[in-house]
């Protein structure tokens, strides 16, 4: 393998994209992996792919230097290679232009491959997956992702910059649950006995009453035992928490918050959009009440508990509201965890927002009273002692506050319609995985 100065190379280096800009005999320096390899008598075709695009390379024998066409002669696909070569524009190749090779150089030779990385490869997701490093080589897979990554950064642009929120981070070992008792993973740290975090509920709680208006992107881990196609035991959450606020007020705010994300993903990922074939539309809403959405299940013949809603009743509202952020608000008290508001009537000021048929957010107005707050841990067979500094962080002056936690992957998912929310995640983490 010839070395590469890559200090020079990244001065010289023109991204594929760019190479298309090019005029014809101008000469550019690329990098990238191998997509395919094609042989026609005295001519060796190759497919160079970076992360901005893919372009011909041509090597005549004869004409092109021994090297370049020895190696890309014998190159195996998904290598990664060096290419110095002259444009030139052909109506033969794709996009119009190609690459006549000056000097090439083997980077990485690539094994023969555990996984077709085609784009249109028929690998099942699970072994997918298990080379999710190499799946990670196909556009459309990066094209999930560079979506993602603008979903996270229109969300904390959205907050700066509409919001005045102050993004934090929190603890991600708790002493107590967070959201109820039966989901927490045990670690051993030291002596103790401690949990990951299912949430930064509480600490984003007592920040809001001090700071106002805060946010964070946060890790959750949740021991649900299911795999199923909408969980994750370890999910990210977008997560915001605000003073002087009831639901109302924070629902208008995520409403807000997902049209900002969907808007900046529709400017920033056309490509993206277009290559994973996905129209996305900026949704409308809908606020309907726990109870209306009970007799409108009733009506439609769909079974609905009595404190949560099923996976068929959050489907059906996708189905009478496409396009919808609905917001189901008024929620039975008893369906919500202890931090949430009661209002009476059995009521409480809890919300979830249901989009294309699943859930997305959950939230609420907050128990901001020690003594209503100790009563409804109790209630919830859980111990006031327990979460002592939380309660107490709410006798000092403690303003009402409210507030909500999205899934990013449920999000990501729904936004493109994927069947499954391991699509949407890097290095899922389920029941039966833990590597890669
Ligand atoms: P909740 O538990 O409903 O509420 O979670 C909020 C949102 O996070 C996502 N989510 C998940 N995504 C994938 N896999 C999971 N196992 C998983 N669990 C949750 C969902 C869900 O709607 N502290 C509250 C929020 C609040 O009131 O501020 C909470 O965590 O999209």
């Amino acid at each position: 393998m010839k070395e590469i100065d890559f200090v020079k190379f990244n001065k010289n280096r023109t991204y594929i994209r760019d190479a298309f800009t090019k005029k014809d005999g101008d000469v550019v320096e690329l990098a990238g992996w191998v997509s395919d390899t094609r042989a026609l008598g005295k001519i060796r075709f190759l497919m160079l792919k970076d992360i901005s695009g893919i372009i011909q390379v041509v090597a005549v024998k004869g004409k092109a230097d021994e090297e370049s066409f020895e190696l890309i002669d014998k190159i195996s696909r998904e290598s990664v290679i060096y290419v110095k070569g002259t444009l030139k524009v052909s109506n033969q190749a794709p996009g119009g232009k190609e690459i006549i090779p000056l000097e090439t150089k083997l980077i990485s030779k690539a094994d023969e491959l555990p996984i077709d990385v085609a784009e249109y490869s028929k690998t099942e997701l699970p072994k997918r997956l298990d080379y999710r490093f190499l799946d990670l080589h196909r556009k459309s897979v990066q094209a999930i992702f560079k979506i993602e990554s603008t979903i996270m950064q229109a969300f904390r642009e959205f907050m700066v910059k509409k919001m005045g929120a102050m993004e934090a981070q929190f603890p991600s070992i708790i002493g107590s649950s967070s959201e109820g008792g039966t989901e927490l993973f045990k670690a051993k740290y030291f002596e103790r006995e401690v949990y990951l975090s299912q949430s930064c509920q509480l600490y984003k709680q007592m920040l809001a009453c001090s700071i106002e208006k805060v946010f964070t992107i946060f890790t959750v881990w949740r021991a649900e035992k299911h795999n199923t196609v909408r969980h994750l035991n370890e999910a990210r959450q977008f997560d915001y928490e605000q003073a002087f606020a009831d639901e109302f007020v924070v629902m208008d705010v995520l409403f807000e918050c997902i049209k900002y994300i969907i808007k900046e993903v529709l400017k920033k990922n056309k490509e993206e959009l277009e290559i994973l074939k996905v129209e996305l539309k900026i949704p409308k809403s809908k606020y309907i009440t726990f109870s209306q959405v009970k007799d409108l299940m009733k009506k439609n013949g769909v079974f609905c508990p009595d404190h949560d809603l099923s996976t068929e009743a959050e489907k059906k509202l996708g189905e009478l509201y496409p396009d919808t952020v609905v917001f189901v608000h008024d929620w039975p008290i008893k369906g919500k965890p202890f931090y949430i508001m009661p209002k009476g009537n059995g009521l409480s000021g809890g919300f979830d927002a249901i989009y294309k048929g699943t859930e997305i957010t959950s939230g609420g107005q907050r128990v901001h009273i020690p003594e209503i707050l100790e009563k409804q841990l109790r209630e919830r067979d859980l111990d006031p002692k327990d979460f002592k500094s939380y309660i107490d962080s709410f006798r000092f002056g403690a303003p009402p506050h409210a507030g909500w936690g999205m899934g990013l992957e449920r999000l990501t998912m729904l936004m493109l319609n994927l069947q499954n929310i391991r699509e949407v995640t890097l290095f899922p983490r389920d029941r039966d995985r833990i590597s890669p």
